[in-house]
C-alpha cells in the first residue's frame, strides 16, 4: 500500500488559498464567540483591543494572546467552557503530571469534528469500511480509545473496542478476528509483538507518547506492518489533530481546517477554529515540532514527528537533551524498554540510562551517547525483563531523582 484516497477530498485536497480564507472566516467567528463571553479568553481579547472578529486577520494571529495549561488549571474544571451546560454531551481529559487533571467538555458538534478528523486519519492509513480496527488505546477519560472509536464508526469500519491491558486476550482476538488495523501506543505495540506470531495486521496507528524513527523500524520489523504516527491532545480534541498517511513520507497531515497550527520558539500552538464546547485560541501545547509544506495528495500543512516536550527537555550541565535522542541511541544497542534517570540530588546533574541487554554493549553505548548528546551518561545494563512494562496508558521513560531511594536497584 503506497497511498489511500482521502476521506474528504474537498477539504483535504482543497486549494490552499481557499483554505486560508475558510480559516480566516472561522477564526473571526471564534473571536466573536469568545468576545460574547466574560471568561478569560474573551477578557484577554478585549484587553488587546479586539472588539469584534473582523478586527482579526489570520496573518496577524501571532499578535493575539496565547493560553496555557496553567490557565486551564486556574479555571478548573470548566471555567473556560463557552457552551451552555445543556449542550455538553461528554467530558474527556488527561490525568497529567502531579495528579492535576485537565478536563475538556465536548458538545455534539465537537464529537462530530473529532469523528471526522479521526475518519480522515484512519482512511489515510489505508482503513476502509471493510476494515477491522483492533483498538487497544484505553477507553475512558483518556481520548485515545473513544477517539479511534468515533472515527472508526464514521468510516463504517468494524471497531473492536479492546482498550488497554490483558495482553493474552488481545492476542487471542487478533488471531480470531483478523484485524488489518492496530491502534495503540507504540510501547504497547512492542509489548504485543512479544506475544504475537504471524498476524493479519497491515498498518498500525501509534501515538500518545514520544517514539523515534528507530522505534518505528523495530515495530515494523517485528509486527511486519507499516507503522504510522498519530498526534493529538485532549485540550485540542484528542487523537486526530495530525496523522501520517501512507504517502506523507514521515510527516503528519494537520487537520488545519479545524486546528490552526503555529510554531513559536519551537513550541506548537493550536487554535481550535470550529469547536464550541471549550474552544481555545492559541493554545501553547508545550510540544516541540516543526511545520512543513504539504506532502502527497493532501494539500494540508504537515508537521514533523514530535521532537519532545519543552518540559521534558533535560538540561544537563548546560546541554539541552531530549529523551527521544537518547532513545535513538538505546535502540542501536538494546531492547526497546529503557529508563532515563535524571539524578538531581546534587547541583551537578547526572544522567543515567538503564537498558536491557548484555554487559558487552556498555562501552559502545556510552561512547555513542557521548557523541550524540555531547555529555557523559552512566549506562546500566539489566537482564531482559527487569525494567517495568506498560500495558495500560503511556510509557514512563523518564524518572527524576531528587532525593531518597534510586528509581531502580543498583544505583548509588
Ligand atoms: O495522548 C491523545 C492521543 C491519543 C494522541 C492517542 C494520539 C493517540 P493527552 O492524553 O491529552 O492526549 O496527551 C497529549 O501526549 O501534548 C504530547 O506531548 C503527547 N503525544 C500525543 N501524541 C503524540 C505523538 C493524547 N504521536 C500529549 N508523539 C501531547 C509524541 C505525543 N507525543
Amino acid at each position: 500500500m503506497t497511498a489511500a484516497a482521502p476521506f474528504d477530498p474537498k477539504i483535504e485536497c482543497m486549494d490552499p488559498e481557499a483554505r486560508r480564507e475558510l480559516q480566516e472566516q472561522r477564526l473571526q467567528g471564534l473571536v466573536d464567540r469568545l468576545l460574547g463571553t466574560d471568561n478569560l479568553q474573551g477578557a484577554r481579547l478585549k484587553d488587546h483591543g479586539v472588539t469584534r472578529g473582523t478586527d482579526v486577520r489570520l496573518d496577524e494571529i501571532h499578535l493575539l494572546p496565547t493560553i496555557s495549561k496553567q490557565d486551564l488549571w486556574d479555571h478548573y474544571p470548566f471555567g473556560l467552557r463557552i457552551a451552555p451546560e445543556e449542550d455538553v454531551v461528554c467530558v474527556h481529559g488527561s490525568s497529567g503530571t502531579g495528579g492535576r487533571p485537565t478536563l475538556i467538555p465536548y458538545t455534539a458538534n465537537d464529537i462530530e469534528i473529532w469523528a471526522e478528523v479521526m475518519a480522515r486519519a484512519l482512511k489515510g492509513a489505508g482503513a476502509t469500511n471493510t476494515s477491522t480496527i483492533h483498538n487497544a488505546y484505553g477507553y475512558g477519560l483518556f481520548t485515545g480509545g473513544l477517539g479511534v472509536h468515533h472515527g472508526g464508526l464514521k468510516l463504517q469500519a468494524t471497531v473492536i473496542p479492546m482498550s488497554g491491558g490483558m495482553t493474552e486476550r488481545q492476542v487471542r482476538l487478533i488471531d480470531d478476528l483478523k484485524p488489518d488495523i492496530l491502534c495503540c501506543t507504540p510501547s504497547y505495540a512492542l509489548r504485543l509483538a512479544d506475544d504475537l506470531k504471524e498476524t493479519s495486521l497491515k498498518v498500525g496507528i501509534f501515538g500518545a507518547e514520544p517514539w523515534t524513527e528507530e522505534m518505528r523500524q523495530e515495530i515494523q520489523q517485528r509486527l511486519d506492518i507499516r507503522a504510522l504516527d498519530i498526534y493529538g491532545l485532549s485540550e485540542v480534541i484528542g487523537p486526530g489533530v495530525a496523522c501520517e498517511s501512507l504517502d506523507s513520507e514521515g510527516l503528519l497531515n494537520i487537520a488545519e481546517d479545524h486546528f490552526y497550527p503555529e510554531v513559536e520558539d519551537g513550541e506548537l500552538i493550536f487554535t481550535t477554529l470550529t469547536k464550541t464546547g471549550m474552544p481555545l485560541l492559541r493554545y501553547r501545547t508545550g510540544d516541540v515540532a516543526t511545520l512543513h509544506a504539504p506532502k502527497g495528495q493532501r494539500t494540508l500543512t504537515t508537521m514533523s514527528k514530535l521532537k519532545g516536550r519543552k518540559d521534558d527537555m533535560l538540561i544537563i550541565r548546560g546541554v539541552n537533551v531530549f529523551p527521544t535522542e537518547i532513545e535513538a541511541v538505546v535502540l542501536q544497542h538494546a531492547g526497546p524498554h529503557y529508563l532515563i534517570i535524571e539524578d538531581r540530588r546534587t547541583s551537578t546533574a547526572q544522567l543515567h540510562v538503564a537498558v536491557e541487554s548484555t554487559q558487552d554493549i556498555k562501552n559502545a553505548m556510552s561512547n555513542n551517547l557521548k557523541e550524540r548528546l555531547g555529555i557523559t551518561c552512566q549506562v546500566h545494563v539489566l537482564e531482559p525483563g527487569k525494567l517495568p512494562r506498560t500495558e495500560v496508558g503511556k510509557a514512563q521513560r523518564l524518572a527524576r531523582w531528587t532525593q531518597g531511594q534510586a528509581p531502580i536497584d543498583g544505583l548509588t
